[in-house]
């Protein structure tokens, strides 16, 4: 096969019409800084995090080259090797060899290496070598290598493996310039990329190459490429949205497969042992060691916080500071916002004439909105921490402390980052697992992920907990402990049920985690603020849309139709109205809880998003109180009552609300993303029946027990 030496840039064709901007894909392993790189090409703002498995999906942005011309980036998940473990793997090998329908084939690649793990890195890059397409590499974390005192010859990379070599800082916005003026060159060299693939199997990957070609209209180089990658890898995972290969590929890869195994040969060893001895011979003059490698500074930092005593101390104390900060820090802001809320509520009531407009007004939006936006400050705080976590390196830290509980329930420390992450939103958890590898072990980890206690349910958790306990008799610090015990009981349950699906749904054994430790980086401050402005922004407008929108619905379900009695109480309307019949349909079935007919319309309304709970309650408990001056939500829940005078918010049902909080599974998003996750409704549904049913049984015990005990 004559192979060309160049290739030229799809552009202006010859007749000066249509121009098509050239695809470029970001490549390369996990955490090498892909996506940082992706951001300052394009300005776009995808999450970074120093952790690998960021990006579990591909993203697609525009840059510009040095003559403005619009170059099209697509960032991908990174992986270790094209030979895919794991859905997110997957998507990259599938783009690149151009199985998928939703992606063009990319006409350039960009492979992002980390230079203080050169070797390792370059492993890929090879692969990606062999598809025959134009490469750059962009050798990132120049400054990480030095720190750990590896000096690398760029120039003598460069001319080791023919393609362009340009050294970078991407965090510092080092290097850019240059890589975007190899990027804008018209004409590409193409690798002097000459490895022997071990000559038993070149026969293998010829007949299949023909194949390839022929049946799944590949062109030759990449057919050679996927041939190599079939034969070693057997193409097991595989990813909804890209196309499978055609019978007559699979028919004579399934026969080599069992030829195979029948001699009991190891082709994949023999590929890879090649591979590596390519890869040795070319980096002999690239990388020069400065010193001789001493402890780093991560590795100090890491004999404390991977101790198995210390690194549990310090774990449980971030925790702690977490949960008491948002108690403290945000109290100023919030009692600010509350005012401002009480004011307006005020305002608004002087200035519109008595009628269902000012109710609605007053009761359905401020009540409702302003209930809920005053939690904001706390779930800034919290989003301020997970960004600290992810920023520095600790999310992997906390992933390995926690590989050793989480292999008692059948899991390993990888599940632990989805499940982390779950505490900011149970979404991008789920959407995490794509990084597991066993599908069983990933799907244990979608079911139990929304146990974990979301950011949603913090404005629950925070009105009940004023409730419950009187702001001047307990201190700040008693309140934060309730609190890390909700989240506790949420932890643990998802642990509890991840253990029993385990031995139960999905039987199968505990794999082994291997997982990279990444180097820790300062904090960026300025990014995990904009992350958690980004949220906090995604909050308010949640606010202003959804919330808004199933506040006045609520109010008007509640106002509507009039009681026959003009004179009747705000409490005898809603009973009557169209809210109120609904929770009375299902009081007999919360009664056993301690909860009465109001709060099961926010038991109703709040499946929708949990936070919706607390603006249904500002609504219904505020128009009780329609006639004094807006007080604060939580005192309008202290003053409430059954039909016989007795306190309706007990210390006793706020506690029991609380954990049906924990445990029900009260969000449409999260259903509609592990349907997607799952491809089938089967799981969504068993989902929500065993979550709600756990939490309604945990809450019989616990209100029972509790009344039994005489609280
Ligand atoms: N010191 C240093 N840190 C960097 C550099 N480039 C990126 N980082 C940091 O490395 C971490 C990983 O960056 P990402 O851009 O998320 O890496 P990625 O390759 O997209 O990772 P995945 O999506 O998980 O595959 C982040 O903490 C970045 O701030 C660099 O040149 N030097
Ligand atoms: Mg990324």
């Amino acid at each position: 096969m004559k192979l060309p030496t160049h290739i030229s840039l799809p552009g202006r064709s010859a007749r000066g019409d249509a121009e098509r901007a050239p695809v470029f894909a970001m490549v390369g392993n996990p955490n090498c800084g892909k996506t940082t790189l992706f951001n300052a090409l394009t300005g776009l703002r995808q999450k970074v995090g120093n952790y690998p498995g960021v990006t579990v999906e591909k993203k697609v942005g525009t840059a510009y080259s040095q003559h403005g011309r619009p170059l099209q980036i697509i960032d991908l998940p990174g992986a270790y090797s094209l030979a895919a473990r794991s859905p997110d793997e997957a998507v990259l090998r599938d783009v690149l060899l151009g199985r998928r329908e939703d992606t063009p084939q990319p006409d350039r690649i960009i492979c992002v290496v980390d230079a203080s793990n050169l070797e390792r890195n370059l492993y890929l890059v090879h692969q990606i070598l062999d598809l025959g397409r134009p490469v750059v590499v962009a050798l990132n974390m120049m400054d990480v290598a030095a720190a750990v005192g590896i000096r690398i010859d760029p120039a003598a990379l460069e001319r080791a493996l023919g393609v362009p070599v340009i050294p970078c800082e991407a965090v510092n916005g080092k290097g850019l310039m240059e890589l975007r003026l190899a990027m804008s060159r018209t004409e590409a060299p193409l690798a002097k990329h000459s490895w022997t693939v071990p000559a038993p199997i070149a026969s293998a990957v010829a007949e299949l190459q023909a194949a390839l070609a022929q049946h799944d209209a590949r062109s030759p180089l990449v057919a050679r490429a996927e041939a190599l990658l079939l034969l070693t890898d057997f193409d097991t995972v595989r990813v909804a949205g890209s196309k499978p290969l055609s019978a007559r590929t699979h028919e004579l890869l399934d026969a080599w497969r069992r030829r195979w195994t029948e001699e009991k040969t190891d082709w994949s060893g023999e590929l890879i042992r090649a591979r590596y001895a390519a890869i040795r011979g070319l980096t002999r003059d690239v990388i020069l060691r400065d010193r001789d490698a001493k402890p780093s500074v991560s590795d100090r930092i890491d004999a404390v916080l991977c101790h198995s005593v210390w690194g549990w101390a310090v774990f449980a104390a971030l925790m702690a500071a977490m949960f008491f900060s948002i108690f403290t820090l945000a109290e100023y802001p919030m009692n600010w916002i509350d005012a401002q809320v009480a004011a307006l509520g005020d305002a608004v009531k002087g200035a519109m004439t008595p009628g269902d407009l000012r109710d609605l007004v007053t009761d359905g939006i401020v009540a409702g909105v302003g209930g809920i936006v005053i939690f904001l400050p706390q779930i800034l705080i919290l989003f301020f921490f997970v960004g600290l976590l992810e920023s520095t390196g600790y999310m992997a830290r906390a992933a390995f402390l926690m590989d050793r509980p989480m292999s008692k329930v059948g899991l390993n420390g990888r599940s632990f980052i989805p499940l982390l992450g779950s505490y900011a939103c149970a979404i991008p958890g789920i959407m995490a697992t794509r990084t597991i590898e066993n599908h069983r072990d990933r799907l244990v980890t979608i079911l139990v992920a929304p146990l974990m206690s979301c950011s949603a349910r913090l404005p629950v958790y925070l009105l009940l907990i004023a409730t419950l306990i009187p702001n001047d008799t307990v201190s700040a610090a008693q309140k934060a402990g309730l609190m890390m015990l909700m989240y506790a009981l949420g932890t643990g349950g998802a642990f509890f049920f991840a253990w029993l699906f385990k031995r139960t749904l999905v039987r199968g054994g505990t794999p082994h985690m291997i997982m990279e430790l990444p180097a820790y980086q300062p904090p960026r401050v300025a990014e995990i603020t904009r992350q958690m402005l980004e949220r906090g922004w995604l909050f308010l407008k949640n606010a202003g849309t959804i919330i808004l929108a199933l506040s006045i619905v609520l109010w008007v379900l509640t106002a509507y139709p009039k009681h026959d009695n003009p004179d009747a109480t705000p409490t005898e309307q809603i009973e009557q109205s169209f809210a109120g019949r609904a929770g009375q349909v299902i009081e007999p079935v919360i009664k056993p809880l301690g909860f009465d007919w109001r709060i099961g319309i926010g038991l109703i309304t709040s499946f929708a998003a949990r936070e919706v709970f607390v603006s249904s309650m500002g609504v219904i408990f505020g128009v009780e109180n329609a006639e004094e001056d807006t007080a604060p939500l939580r005192d309008a829940l202290r003053a409430a009552t059954w039909p016989d005078g007795a306190r309706l918010f007990t210390p006793l049902v706020c506690l029991t609300l609380m954990i049906y909080y924990v445990f029900a599974m009260q969000c449409m998003a999260t259903v509609a993303v592990v349907k997607r996750e799952t491809n089938s409704w089967r799981w969504p549904l068993f989902q929500i029946g065993y979550m709600t049913g756990t939490a309604w049984l945990v809450c019989l015990l616990v209100y029972q027990g509790g009344r039994a005990l005489g609280f």
